[in-house]
Protein backbone atom coordinates (compact mmCIF):
# COMPACT_ATOMS: atom_id res chain seq x y z
CA UNK A 1 0.00 0.00 0.00
CA UNK A 2 1.10 3.51 -1.02
CA UNK A 3 2.27 5.88 2.32
CA UNK A 4 -1.23 8.14 0.41
CA UNK A 5 -3.05 4.90 0.24
CA UNK A 6 -2.06 3.83 3.84
CA UNK A 7 -2.44 7.45 6.07
CA UNK A 8 -6.39 7.71 3.72
CA UNK A 9 -6.81 4.04 5.32
CA UNK A 10 -5.49 5.09 8.72
CA UNK A 11 -7.66 8.33 8.68
CA UNK A 12 -10.75 6.70 7.64
CA UNK A 13 -10.72 4.15 10.47
CA UNK A 14 -9.73 6.81 12.99
CA UNK A 15 -12.94 8.86 11.98
CA UNK A 16 -15.18 5.72 11.84
CA UNK A 17 -14.12 5.03 15.33
CA UNK A 18 -14.78 8.72 16.10
CA UNK A 19 -17.85 8.68 15.21
CA UNK A 20 -18.75 5.65 16.61
CA UNK A 21 -17.69 7.13 20.20
CA UNK A 22 -19.44 10.98 19.19
CA UNK A 23 -22.78 11.11 21.39
CA UNK A 24 -24.67 12.45 17.85
CA UNK A 25 -26.35 15.69 17.02
CA UNK A 26 -28.97 14.84 20.09
CA UNK A 27 -32.40 16.84 19.04
CA UNK A 28 -35.13 15.29 21.41
CA UNK A 29 -38.05 14.12 20.18
CA UNK A 30 -41.19 16.46 21.10
CA UNK A 31 -44.17 14.65 22.99
CA UNK A 32 -46.64 13.29 20.91
CA UNK A 33 -49.93 14.39 19.79
CA UNK A 34 -52.33 12.67 21.33
CA UNK A 35 -55.55 10.89 19.38
CA UNK A 36 -53.93 10.96 16.05
CA UNK A 37 -56.51 8.92 14.72
CA UNK A 38 -59.21 12.05 14.96
CA UNK A 39 -56.62 14.64 12.94
CA UNK A 40 -55.66 14.91 9.21
CA UNK A 41 -53.08 12.41 8.65
CA UNK A 42 -51.15 10.87 5.67
CA UNK A 43 -50.14 7.70 6.29
CA UNK A 44 -46.34 6.46 5.45
CA UNK A 45 -47.42 2.51 6.61
CA UNK A 46 -46.57 0.35 3.64
CA UNK A 47 -42.68 -1.35 1.95
CA UNK A 48 -39.59 1.02 3.60
CA UNK A 49 -36.56 0.02 1.57
CA UNK A 50 -33.63 -0.80 3.93
CA UNK A 51 -30.09 -0.98 4.70
CA UNK A 52 -29.13 -3.69 7.25
CA UNK A 53 -26.13 -2.90 9.24
CA UNK A 54 -25.23 -5.49 11.63
CA UNK A 55 -21.46 -3.85 11.76
CA UNK A 56 -22.43 -0.68 12.35
CA UNK A 57 -20.92 0.88 9.74
CA UNK A 58 -24.10 2.97 8.23
CA UNK A 59 -23.15 5.97 11.15
CA UNK A 60 -19.49 6.58 9.16
CA UNK A 61 -20.60 6.32 5.70
CA UNK A 62 -23.19 8.59 6.27
CA UNK A 63 -25.66 6.69 5.11
CA UNK A 64 -28.75 9.59 5.27
CA UNK A 65 -26.96 11.40 2.68
CA UNK A 66 -27.76 9.06 -0.03
CA UNK A 67 -24.48 10.06 -1.65
CA UNK A 68 -24.46 9.97 -5.41
CA UNK A 69 -21.07 8.86 -7.55
CA UNK A 70 -19.73 12.30 -8.82
CA UNK A 71 -17.69 11.43 -11.86
CA UNK A 72 -16.63 8.39 -13.33
CA UNK A 73 -14.01 6.87 -10.76
CA UNK A 74 -16.34 7.79 -8.31
CA UNK A 75 -18.66 4.67 -6.60
CA UNK A 76 -20.90 4.80 -3.37
CA UNK A 77 -20.31 1.77 -1.14
CA UNK A 78 -24.49 1.88 -0.14
CA UNK A 79 -27.17 2.04 -1.23
CA UNK A 80 -31.23 2.00 -0.83
CA UNK A 81 -32.05 0.97 -4.22
CA UNK A 82 -31.59 -3.15 -4.71
CA UNK A 83 -31.72 -3.79 -1.40
CA UNK A 84 -34.97 -5.47 0.32
CA UNK A 85 -37.93 -3.80 2.06
CA UNK A 86 -39.91 -4.06 5.21
CA UNK A 87 -43.37 -3.59 5.96
CA UNK A 88 -43.72 -0.64 8.49
CA UNK A 89 -45.38 -1.04 11.34
CA UNK A 90 -43.54 -4.00 11.93
CA UNK A 91 -40.73 -5.82 13.85
CA UNK A 92 -37.64 -6.31 11.41
CA UNK A 93 -36.54 -9.50 13.30
CA UNK A 94 -40.06 -12.00 11.64
CA UNK A 95 -39.51 -10.34 8.60
CA UNK A 96 -36.07 -11.38 6.75
CA UNK A 97 -34.57 -14.89 7.98
CA UNK A 98 -30.62 -12.54 7.99
CA UNK A 99 -32.69 -10.64 10.46
CA UNK A 100 -34.27 -13.28 12.78
CA UNK A 101 -31.14 -12.40 15.70
CA UNK A 102 -30.97 -9.15 14.89
CA UNK A 103 -29.60 -6.79 17.77
CA UNK A 104 -28.59 -4.18 15.64
CA UNK A 105 -29.43 -1.43 13.27
CA UNK A 106 -31.62 -0.84 10.14
CA UNK A 107 -31.73 1.97 8.39
CA UNK A 108 -35.29 2.80 6.68
CA UNK A 109 -36.29 5.02 3.68
CA UNK A 110 -39.39 6.14 2.61
CA UNK A 111 -40.17 8.79 -0.07
CA UNK A 112 -43.43 10.89 -0.09
CA UNK A 113 -44.55 13.85 -1.81
CA UNK A 114 -45.88 17.22 -0.04
CA UNK A 115 -47.76 20.01 -0.96
CA UNK A 116 -47.26 23.14 1.11
CA UNK A 117 -49.19 25.42 2.29
CA UNK A 118 -48.69 28.43 4.48
CA UNK A 119 -52.07 27.94 6.42
CA UNK A 120 -50.77 24.64 7.90
CA UNK A 121 -48.32 23.29 10.19
CA UNK A 122 -46.80 19.50 9.74
CA UNK A 123 -45.50 17.00 12.29
CA UNK A 124 -44.18 13.88 11.55
CA UNK A 125 -45.27 11.30 14.38
CA UNK A 126 -43.89 7.73 15.41
CA UNK A 127 -46.18 5.32 17.63
CA UNK A 128 -42.54 3.80 18.47
CA UNK A 129 -39.28 2.38 17.50
CA UNK A 130 -37.78 -0.09 19.44
CA UNK A 131 -34.94 1.59 20.72
CA UNK A 132 -33.38 4.19 19.33
CA UNK A 133 -34.42 6.17 16.66
CA UNK A 134 -32.15 8.81 14.37
CA UNK A 135 -34.72 10.74 12.39
CA UNK A 136 -33.08 12.46 8.79
CA UNK A 137 -35.27 14.39 6.42
CA UNK A 138 -33.54 15.32 3.19
CA UNK A 139 -30.30 14.55 4.49
CA UNK A 140 -30.68 17.07 7.56
CA UNK A 141 -31.05 15.32 11.30
CA UNK A 142 -33.78 16.41 12.75
CA UNK A 143 -34.16 14.24 16.01
CA UNK A 144 -33.48 11.09 17.70
CA UNK A 145 -35.79 9.29 20.60
CA UNK A 146 -34.74 7.11 23.18
CA UNK A 147 -37.34 4.57 24.39
CA UNK A 148 -39.13 1.51 22.24
CA UNK A 149 -42.75 1.78 23.50
CA UNK A 150 -43.71 5.23 23.19
CA UNK A 151 -44.58 7.60 20.62
CA UNK A 152 -42.75 10.35 19.93
CA UNK A 153 -43.03 12.86 16.88
CA UNK A 154 -41.43 16.30 15.25
CA UNK A 155 -42.50 19.76 13.60
CA UNK A 156 -41.30 19.68 10.05
CA UNK A 157 -43.01 22.48 8.86
CA UNK A 158 -39.67 24.56 7.94
CA UNK A 159 -37.89 21.47 6.77
CA UNK A 160 -40.42 19.48 4.44
CA UNK A 161 -39.97 20.35 1.00
CA UNK A 162 -42.24 21.55 -1.80
CA UNK A 163 -43.08 17.86 -3.93
CA UNK A 164 -40.79 14.96 -3.32
CA UNK A 165 -39.19 14.58 0.15
CA UNK A 166 -37.00 11.70 1.67
CA UNK A 167 -37.27 10.46 5.08
CA UNK A 168 -34.41 8.33 6.63
CA UNK A 169 -34.71 6.44 10.27
CA UNK A 170 -31.91 4.95 11.90
CA UNK A 171 -33.60 2.21 14.24
CA UNK A 172 -30.92 -0.03 16.63
CA UNK A 173 -32.43 -2.16 18.85
CA UNK A 174 -28.85 -2.83 20.36
CA UNK A 175 -29.35 -3.24 23.97
CA UNK A 176 -27.84 -0.60 26.27
CA UNK A 177 -26.60 -0.55 29.90
CA UNK A 178 -28.28 2.61 30.71
CA UNK A 179 -30.96 1.41 28.77
CA UNK A 180 -34.51 1.10 29.91
CA UNK A 181 -34.99 -2.27 30.13
CA UNK A 182 -31.32 -2.23 30.54
CA UNK A 183 -29.63 -5.91 28.93
CA UNK A 184 -31.59 -8.44 30.39
CA UNK A 185 -34.88 -9.47 29.99
CA UNK A 186 -36.97 -12.16 29.29
CA UNK A 187 -38.94 -11.23 26.25
CA UNK A 188 -37.69 -11.44 22.71
CA UNK A 189 -36.33 -7.81 21.53
CA UNK A 190 -38.10 -7.03 18.60
CA UNK A 191 -36.54 -4.15 16.63
CA UNK A 192 -37.70 -1.83 13.97
CA UNK A 193 -40.41 1.14 12.97
CA UNK A 194 -42.76 -1.31 15.22
CA UNK A 195 -46.21 0.81 15.29
CA UNK A 196 -47.52 3.23 12.75
CA UNK A 197 -45.50 6.27 11.26
CA UNK A 198 -47.81 9.21 10.39
CA UNK A 199 -47.78 12.57 9.10
CA UNK A 200 -50.31 15.48 10.40
CA UNK A 201 -51.16 18.31 9.26
CA UNK A 202 -52.60 20.73 11.37
CA UNK A 203 -53.61 24.88 11.19
CA UNK A 204 -51.61 27.14 12.98
CA UNK A 205 -53.06 26.94 15.93
CA UNK A 206 -54.89 23.27 16.99
CA UNK A 207 -55.69 21.06 20.39
CA UNK A 208 -52.59 19.79 20.94
CA UNK A 209 -53.69 17.85 24.44
CA UNK A 210 -56.65 17.47 26.30
CA UNK A 211 -57.73 15.94 29.57
CA UNK A 212 -61.29 14.32 30.56
CA UNK A 213 -62.04 12.34 33.38
CA UNK A 214 -63.45 12.33 37.09
CA UNK A 215 -62.30 13.94 39.36
CA UNK A 216 -60.53 11.64 41.73
CA UNK A 217 -63.15 10.39 44.38
CA UNK A 218 -66.31 11.31 42.36
CA UNK A 219 -69.33 9.82 40.39
CA UNK A 220 -70.42 13.04 38.27
CA UNK A 221 -67.65 15.59 38.33
CA UNK A 222 -65.71 16.16 35.58
CA UNK A 223 -62.54 17.47 35.40
CA UNK A 224 -59.97 18.73 32.98
CA UNK A 225 -58.37 20.66 30.30
CA UNK A 226 -57.65 21.70 27.18
CA UNK A 227 -54.16 22.84 25.92
CA UNK A 228 -53.71 24.76 22.14
CA UNK A 229 -50.67 25.38 20.69
CA UNK A 230 -49.95 27.88 18.69
CA UNK A 231 -49.56 31.89 19.05
CA UNK A 232 -52.58 34.08 19.99
CA UNK A 233 -53.96 30.86 21.41
CA UNK A 234 -56.66 32.83 23.25
CA UNK A 235 -59.84 31.50 22.35
CA UNK A 236 -63.28 29.76 23.11
CA UNK A 237 -63.67 26.37 23.36
CA UNK A 238 -66.52 23.89 23.47
CA UNK A 239 -66.47 20.35 25.19
CA UNK A 240 -69.64 18.46 23.91
CA UNK A 241 -71.02 14.76 24.47
CA UNK A 242 -74.02 15.01 22.39
CA UNK A 243 -75.86 11.73 23.51
CA UNK A 244 -76.16 13.44 27.16
CA UNK A 245 -76.90 16.77 25.37
CA UNK A 246 -74.48 18.47 26.92
CA UNK A 247 -72.20 21.48 25.78
CA UNK A 248 -69.29 23.04 28.03
CA UNK A 249 -68.29 26.23 26.95
CA UNK A 250 -64.66 27.69 28.11
CA UNK A 251 -62.20 29.81 27.47
CA UNK A 252 -57.95 29.54 26.83
CA UNK A 253 -55.35 31.76 28.67
CA UNK A 254 -52.71 33.54 26.90
CA UNK A 255 -50.95 30.42 27.23
CA UNK A 256 -53.57 28.38 25.21
CA UNK A 257 -55.08 26.17 28.04
CA UNK A 258 -58.69 26.06 29.42
CA UNK A 259 -59.79 24.35 32.28
CA UNK A 260 -63.15 21.63 32.14
CA UNK A 261 -65.35 21.44 35.10
CA UNK A 262 -68.81 20.11 35.22
CA UNK A 263 -71.53 17.87 36.76
CA UNK A 264 -73.06 15.67 34.87
CA UNK A 265 -75.52 12.31 35.11
CA UNK A 266 -73.12 9.82 33.56
CA UNK A 267 -73.22 6.11 33.05
CA UNK A 268 -70.21 4.71 34.19
CA UNK A 269 -67.71 2.75 32.66
CA UNK A 270 -67.23 -0.44 34.20
CA UNK A 271 -65.92 -4.36 32.90
CA UNK A 272 -69.90 -5.11 33.09
CA UNK A 273 -70.74 -2.17 31.20
CA UNK A 274 -68.05 -0.32 29.27
CA UNK A 275 -69.56 2.72 28.48
CA UNK A 276 -68.10 5.18 26.35
CA UNK A 277 -69.22 8.54 25.01
CA UNK A 278 -68.51 10.31 21.78
CA UNK A 279 -66.69 13.78 23.16
CA UNK A 280 -66.02 16.48 21.07
CA UNK A 281 -63.72 19.12 21.69
CA UNK A 282 -63.91 22.37 19.73
CA UNK A 283 -61.44 25.09 19.55
CA UNK A 284 -62.10 28.14 16.96
CA UNK A 285 -59.28 26.44 14.76
CA UNK A 286 -59.84 23.43 15.05
CA UNK A 287 -61.88 20.22 16.10
CA UNK A 288 -61.32 16.39 17.98
CA UNK A 289 -63.51 13.89 18.41
CA UNK A 290 -62.40 10.86 21.28
CA UNK A 291 -64.79 8.11 22.87
CA UNK A 292 -63.92 8.43 26.36
CA UNK A 293 -65.24 6.52 29.55
CA UNK A 294 -66.40 7.69 33.27
CA UNK A 295 -65.12 5.78 35.85
CA UNK A 296 -63.46 5.92 39.18
CA UNK A 297 -60.92 3.87 40.66
CA UNK A 298 -59.80 4.33 44.35
CA UNK A 299 -58.11 2.59 47.40
CA UNK A 300 -60.43 2.51 50.64
CA UNK A 301 -58.20 0.99 53.53
CA UNK A 302 -57.71 -2.31 52.52
CA UNK A 303 -59.91 -2.67 49.27
CA UNK A 304 -60.09 -1.43 46.03
CA UNK A 305 -63.00 0.37 44.73
CA UNK A 306 -64.56 0.91 41.39
CA UNK A 307 -67.11 3.65 41.01
CA UNK A 308 -67.54 2.96 44.59
CA UNK A 309 -68.08 -0.55 44.49
CA UNK A 310 -65.32 -3.60 46.19
CA UNK A 311 -63.40 -5.27 43.09
CA UNK A 312 -61.31 -7.95 42.65
CA UNK A 313 -59.00 -7.63 40.07
CA UNK A 314 -59.16 -10.61 37.63
CA UNK A 315 -55.89 -10.61 35.96
CA UNK A 316 -53.48 -12.08 33.25
CA UNK A 317 -49.94 -10.99 32.34
CA UNK A 318 -49.65 -10.40 28.14
CA UNK A 319 -46.72 -9.75 26.40
CA UNK A 320 -47.15 -7.63 23.48
CA UNK A 321 -46.69 -10.68 20.56
CA UNK A 322 -48.82 -12.20 18.40
CA UNK A 323 -48.41 -15.97 19.78
CA UNK A 324 -49.39 -17.35 16.41
CA UNK A 325 -47.27 -15.23 14.08
CA UNK A 326 -44.45 -15.13 16.65
CA UNK A 327 -43.90 -11.40 15.95
CA UNK A 328 -44.26 -7.72 17.75
CA UNK A 329 -48.00 -7.52 17.88
CA UNK A 330 -49.43 -3.92 16.90
CA UNK A 331 -52.52 -4.20 14.80
CA UNK A 332 -56.64 -4.15 16.07
CA UNK A 333 -56.49 -7.98 14.84
CA UNK A 334 -53.41 -9.09 17.22
CA UNK A 335 -54.98 -6.62 20.06
CA UNK A 336 -58.40 -8.60 19.44
CA UNK A 337 -56.85 -12.13 19.82
CA UNK A 338 -54.77 -11.26 22.79
CA UNK A 339 -57.78 -9.55 24.38
CA UNK A 340 -60.57 -11.70 23.47
CA UNK A 341 -58.44 -15.25 24.94
CA UNK A 342 -58.26 -12.80 28.15
CA UNK A 343 -61.75 -12.73 28.05
CA UNK A 344 -62.97 -16.12 27.53
CA UNK A 345 -60.29 -17.03 30.55
CA UNK A 346 -62.62 -14.70 32.93
CA UNK A 347 -60.47 -12.31 33.53
CA UNK A 348 -62.19 -8.16 33.92
CA UNK A 349 -58.01 -7.01 33.65
CA UNK A 350 -54.81 -7.32 31.64
CA UNK A 351 -51.49 -6.43 32.83
CA UNK A 352 -49.79 -5.31 30.01
CA UNK A 353 -46.25 -6.49 30.48
CA UNK A 354 -43.57 -5.11 30.85
CA UNK A 355 -43.95 -1.87 28.70
CA UNK A 356 -46.49 0.30 27.56
CA UNK A 357 -48.24 -1.69 24.83
CA UNK A 358 -49.74 -0.03 21.46
CA UNK A 359 -52.52 2.11 21.56
CA UNK A 360 -54.97 -0.85 19.94
CA UNK A 361 -54.38 -2.96 23.26
CA UNK A 362 -55.86 0.31 25.44
CA UNK A 363 -58.61 0.89 23.43
CA UNK A 364 -59.77 -2.04 22.42
CA UNK A 365 -59.08 -3.30 26.03
CA UNK A 366 -61.32 -0.81 26.96
CA UNK A 367 -64.16 -1.49 24.99
CA UNK A 368 -64.46 -5.02 25.96
CA UNK A 369 -64.52 -4.05 29.52
CA UNK A 370 -61.20 -5.10 30.67
CA UNK A 371 -59.08 -2.60 32.81
CA UNK A 372 -55.58 -2.08 31.91
CA UNK A 373 -52.48 -2.39 33.79
CA UNK A 374 -49.69 -0.41 32.25
CA UNK A 375 -46.07 -0.83 32.93
CA UNK A 376 -42.50 1.37 32.26
CA UNK A 377 -40.28 -1.25 31.40
CA UNK A 378 -37.69 -0.59 34.95
CA UNK A 379 -37.46 -4.19 34.74
CA UNK A 380 -34.94 -5.72 37.06
CA UNK A 381 -31.14 -4.64 36.89
CA UNK A 382 -31.75 -1.12 35.94
CA UNK A 383 -28.52 1.60 36.56
CA UNK A 384 -30.55 4.01 38.63
CA UNK A 385 -27.35 5.36 39.87
CA UNK A 386 -26.20 6.39 35.92
CA UNK A 387 -26.35 9.77 35.59
CA UNK A 388 -28.65 9.72 32.33
CA UNK A 389 -30.98 7.35 33.60
CA UNK A 390 -33.78 9.32 36.13
CA UNK A 391 -34.38 11.58 33.00
CA UNK A 392 -35.08 9.16 31.02
CA UNK A 393 -37.51 7.05 33.10
CA UNK A 394 -39.02 10.57 33.28
CA UNK A 395 -39.58 11.01 29.63
CA UNK A 396 -40.91 7.79 29.32
CA UNK A 397 -43.53 8.08 32.55
CA UNK A 398 -44.44 11.49 30.92
CA UNK A 399 -44.75 9.71 27.39
CA UNK A 400 -46.25 6.85 28.70
CA UNK A 401 -49.09 8.92 31.02
CA UNK A 402 -49.56 11.87 27.85
CA UNK A 403 -50.77 9.02 25.48
CA UNK A 404 -53.47 7.28 27.67
CA UNK A 405 -54.69 10.13 29.81
CA UNK A 406 -58.26 9.72 28.53
CA UNK A 407 -58.23 6.00 28.20
CA UNK A 408 -60.61 5.71 31.10
CA UNK A 409 -59.76 1.37 30.86
CA UNK A 410 -56.33 2.13 32.14
CA UNK A 411 -56.77 1.76 36.32
CA UNK A 412 -53.05 1.21 37.33
CA UNK A 413 -49.87 3.00 36.32
CA UNK A 414 -47.22 0.51 36.94
CA UNK A 415 -43.93 1.98 37.54
CA UNK A 416 -41.10 -0.94 38.10
CA UNK A 417 -40.82 -4.41 38.12
CA UNK A 418 -38.68 -6.34 39.99
CA UNK A 419 -36.09 -3.61 40.97
CA UNK A 420 -33.98 -4.60 43.63
CA UNK A 421 -33.61 -2.51 47.05
CA UNK A 422 -29.36 -3.18 47.01
CA UNK A 423 -29.07 -1.71 43.94
CA UNK A 424 -27.20 1.73 44.38
CA UNK A 425 -30.00 4.40 43.79
CA UNK A 426 -32.50 2.57 43.09
CA UNK A 427 -35.07 3.32 45.87
CA UNK A 428 -34.49 7.02 45.82
CA UNK A 429 -34.80 7.24 42.43
CA UNK A 430 -38.05 5.25 42.15
CA UNK A 431 -39.77 7.20 44.98
CA UNK A 432 -38.65 10.78 42.78
CA UNK A 433 -40.30 8.89 39.90
CA UNK A 434 -43.28 7.74 42.27
CA UNK A 435 -43.88 11.54 43.05
CA UNK A 436 -44.06 12.70 39.09
CA UNK A 437 -46.22 10.27 38.52
CA UNK A 438 -49.09 11.45 41.01
CA UNK A 439 -48.28 15.29 40.05
CA UNK A 440 -49.15 14.46 36.33
CA UNK A 441 -52.13 11.90 37.74
CA UNK A 442 -53.37 11.34 40.96
CA UNK A 443 -56.63 9.45 39.57
CA UNK A 444 -55.04 5.88 39.01
CA UNK A 445 -53.75 3.58 41.68
CA UNK A 446 -49.72 3.66 41.40
CA UNK A 447 -47.43 0.71 41.75
CA UNK A 448 -44.29 -0.88 41.52
CA UNK A 449 -43.81 -4.69 41.73
CA UNK A 450 -41.72 -6.33 44.04
CA UNK A 451 -40.17 -10.03 44.43
CA UNK A 452 -37.66 -9.77 47.29
CA UNK A 453 -40.15 -11.04 50.04
CA UNK A 454 -38.51 -13.93 51.78
CA UNK A 455 -40.28 -16.75 52.27
CA UNK A 456 -39.05 -19.53 54.92
CA UNK A 457 -40.92 -22.09 57.17
CA UNK A 458 -43.85 -21.70 54.60
CA UNK A 459 -43.94 -17.85 55.70
CA UNK A 460 -44.17 -14.54 53.52
CA UNK A 461 -42.30 -11.93 54.72
CA UNK A 462 -43.20 -8.56 52.52
CA UNK A 463 -41.22 -5.35 53.09
CA UNK A 464 -39.84 -2.78 50.99
CA UNK A 465 -39.17 0.93 50.92
CA UNK A 466 -41.56 1.27 47.81
CA UNK A 467 -44.32 -0.32 48.97
CA UNK A 468 -45.07 2.97 51.65
CA UNK A 469 -45.53 4.59 48.29
CA UNK A 470 -47.47 2.26 46.33
CA UNK A 471 -50.85 2.03 46.30
CA UNK A 472 -51.37 -2.08 46.14
CA UNK A 473 -48.60 -4.17 47.39
CA UNK A 474 -47.47 -6.20 44.48
CA UNK A 475 -45.44 -9.24 44.91
CA UNK A 476 -44.47 -11.61 42.11
CA UNK A 477 -43.89 -15.28 43.47
CA UNK A 478 -42.78 -18.59 42.04
CA UNK A 479 -43.71 -20.62 45.11
CA UNK A 480 -43.94 -24.60 43.07
CA UNK A 481 -41.57 -23.49 40.66
CA UNK A 482 -38.62 -21.48 41.28
CA UNK A 483 -38.87 -22.23 45.35
CA UNK A 484 -40.48 -25.00 46.15
CA UNK A 485 -43.32 -25.24 48.67
CA UNK A 486 -41.99 -25.26 52.28
CA UNK A 487 -45.77 -26.57 54.08
CA UNK A 488 -48.84 -26.70 53.36
CA UNK A 489 -50.56 -24.20 50.59
CA UNK A 490 -53.48 -23.51 53.04
CA UNK A 491 -50.94 -22.96 56.12
CA UNK A 492 -48.88 -20.69 54.44
CA UNK A 493 -48.47 -17.56 57.06
CA UNK A 494 -48.09 -13.43 55.92
CA UNK A 495 -46.26 -10.92 57.23
CA UNK A 496 -46.46 -7.46 55.93
CA UNK A 497 -44.75 -3.97 56.83
CA UNK A 498 -47.92 -2.30 55.04
CA UNK A 499 -50.31 -4.56 56.47
CA UNK A 500 -53.61 -2.21 55.94
CA UNK A 501 -52.89 -2.11 51.99
CA UNK A 502 -54.44 -4.20 49.36
CA UNK A 503 -52.11 -7.16 48.17
CA UNK A 504 -51.97 -8.27 44.49
CA UNK A 505 -50.40 -10.71 43.30
CA UNK A 506 -48.92 -10.30 40.07
CA UNK A 507 -47.21 -12.91 39.15
CA UNK A 508 -46.95 -16.71 39.92
CA UNK A 509 -47.38 -20.02 37.42
CA UNK A 510 -45.15 -22.81 36.20
CA UNK A 511 -43.65 -23.95 32.78
CA UNK A 512 -45.57 -26.69 30.68
CA UNK A 513 -45.01 -27.64 27.40
CA UNK A 514 -48.59 -28.38 25.66
CA UNK A 515 -49.18 -32.34 25.06
CA UNK A 516 -46.19 -33.02 27.63
CA UNK A 517 -48.00 -35.29 29.73
CA UNK A 518 -45.55 -38.47 29.60
CA UNK A 519 -43.08 -37.39 32.56
CA UNK A 520 -43.96 -37.87 36.40
CA UNK A 521 -46.39 -35.25 37.71
CA UNK A 522 -44.45 -34.33 40.85
CA UNK A 523 -41.23 -33.65 38.93
CA UNK A 524 -40.65 -30.44 37.25
CA UNK A 525 -38.53 -31.23 35.03
CA UNK A 526 -41.01 -32.85 32.73
CA UNK A 527 -42.56 -29.56 32.05
CA UNK A 528 -45.72 -31.48 32.00
CA UNK A 529 -49.09 -29.78 32.26
CA UNK A 530 -50.16 -32.06 34.89
CA UNK A 531 -47.52 -30.30 37.34
CA UNK A 532 -48.43 -26.83 36.14
CA UNK A 533 -52.38 -27.67 36.76
CA UNK A 534 -51.06 -28.60 40.14
CA UNK A 535 -48.92 -25.60 40.99
CA UNK A 536 -52.17 -23.64 40.26
CA UNK A 537 -54.23 -25.61 42.45
CA UNK A 538 -51.77 -25.33 44.80
CA UNK A 539 -51.36 -21.34 44.54
CA UNK A 540 -55.50 -20.51 44.40
CA UNK A 541 -55.35 -22.96 48.00
CA UNK A 542 -52.94 -20.70 48.99
CA UNK A 543 -54.31 -16.94 47.82
CA UNK A 544 -57.39 -18.20 50.51
CA UNK A 545 -54.77 -17.23 52.97
CA UNK A 546 -53.52 -13.39 52.01
CA UNK A 547 -55.09 -11.03 53.91
CA UNK A 548 -56.40 -8.08 51.99
CA UNK A 549 -56.06 -10.04 48.61
CA UNK A 550 -57.94 -7.70 45.67
CA UNK A 551 -56.43 -9.05 42.31
CA UNK A 552 -53.96 -11.74 40.97
CA UNK A 553 -52.26 -12.08 37.44
CA UNK A 554 -51.14 -15.65 36.29
CA UNK A 555 -47.54 -15.74 34.62
CA UNK A 556 -49.16 -15.61 31.51
CA UNK A 557 -51.61 -15.91 29.10
CA UNK A 558 -49.61 -17.34 25.78
CA UNK A 559 -46.26 -19.13 25.60
CA UNK A 560 -44.03 -16.19 24.38
CA UNK A 561 -40.70 -15.61 22.76
CA UNK A 562 -37.57 -15.76 24.99
CA UNK A 563 -34.09 -16.47 23.80
CA UNK A 564 -32.90 -17.64 27.03
CA UNK A 565 -35.19 -20.41 27.26
CA UNK A 566 -32.80 -22.95 26.31
CA UNK A 567 -34.06 -26.04 26.93
CA UNK A 568 -34.18 -27.90 23.63
CA UNK A 569 -36.68 -30.25 24.30
CA UNK A 570 -38.92 -28.26 26.21
CA UNK A 571 -38.62 -24.56 26.22
CA UNK A 572 -37.14 -23.98 22.59
CA UNK A 573 -36.52 -20.25 23.30
CA UNK A 574 -39.89 -20.19 24.40
CA UNK A 575 -40.99 -19.27 27.94
CA UNK A 576 -43.94 -22.27 28.30
CA UNK A 577 -45.34 -20.50 31.28
CA UNK A 578 -48.50 -19.51 29.50
CA UNK A 579 -52.33 -20.86 30.21
CA UNK A 580 -52.09 -21.17 25.97
CA UNK A 581 -49.73 -22.18 23.67
CA UNK A 582 -48.40 -20.26 21.11
CA UNK A 583 -50.80 -21.95 19.18
CA UNK A 584 -53.65 -21.33 21.14
CA UNK A 585 -54.10 -24.38 22.53
CA UNK A 586 -55.61 -24.42 26.41
CA UNK A 587 -53.27 -26.36 28.62
CA UNK A 588 -54.68 -27.95 31.95
CA UNK A 589 -54.32 -25.09 34.03
CA UNK A 590 -56.38 -23.13 31.74
CA UNK A 591 -59.32 -25.00 32.63
CA UNK A 592 -58.46 -24.26 36.56
CA UNK A 593 -57.89 -20.34 36.34
CA UNK A 594 -60.63 -20.31 34.76
CA UNK A 595 -63.00 -22.19 36.88
CA UNK A 596 -61.70 -19.82 39.35
CA UNK A 597 -62.34 -16.62 37.24
CA UNK A 598 -66.05 -17.87 37.30
CA UNK A 599 -66.32 -18.41 41.07
CA UNK A 600 -65.14 -15.25 41.94
C1 LIG B 1 -40.64 -12.83 36.48
C2 LIG B 1 -40.62 -11.66 35.56
C3 LIG B 1 -41.14 -12.03 34.19
C4 LIG B 1 -40.52 -13.37 33.80
C5 LIG B 1 -41.05 -14.42 34.74
C6 LIG B 1 -40.50 -15.83 34.45
O1 LIG B 1 -40.59 -12.70 37.67
O2 LIG B 1 -41.31 -10.55 36.05
O3 LIG B 1 -40.78 -11.04 33.28
O4 LIG B 1 -40.75 -13.65 32.50
O5 LIG B 1 -40.66 -14.08 36.02
O6 LIG B 1 -41.06 -16.53 33.63
O7 LIG B 1 -39.50 -16.18 35.06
Amino acid sequence: MSKIAKNTAFKKAGLWVLFLLLPGNYIQAQTAMVNVESRHLSSLNGEWQVILDPTRIGEWKQVWLEKKPKSKTDFVEYSFDGGPMLKVPGDFNSQLPELTYLEGIVWYKKVFHYKSTTEKRLFLHFGSVNYLADIYLNGEKIGSHEGGFTPFQFEITDKVKEGQNTLIVKADNQRLQNGLPGTGYDWFNFGGITREVNLIETGKIFIEDYSVQLKKGSLNKVLGWVQLNGSNVKQKIKLKIPELNKTYKTESDNKGHASIAFDSNLKLWSPENPKLYKVIIESETDTIVDTIGFRCIEVQGSKVLLNKKEIFFKGVNIHEENPNKGTRAYSKEDALLLLNSAKELGCNLVRLAHYPHNENMIKEAEKLGLMVWNELPIYQHIQFSDSLVPKKMETMLKEMIHRDRNRCGVVIWSLSNETYPGTANRTSALIELTKKCRVLDSTRLINHVINTQSYTNNAFNVSDPLYEYSDLICINEYIGWYIPWQGKPSDVKWKFAYPDKPVFISEFGAEALYGSNEGPTDEASGWTEEYQKQVYIDQLEMFKTIPNLCGISPWLLFDYKSLGRMNQVYQKGYNRKGLLSEKGEKKKAWYIMNEYYKKR
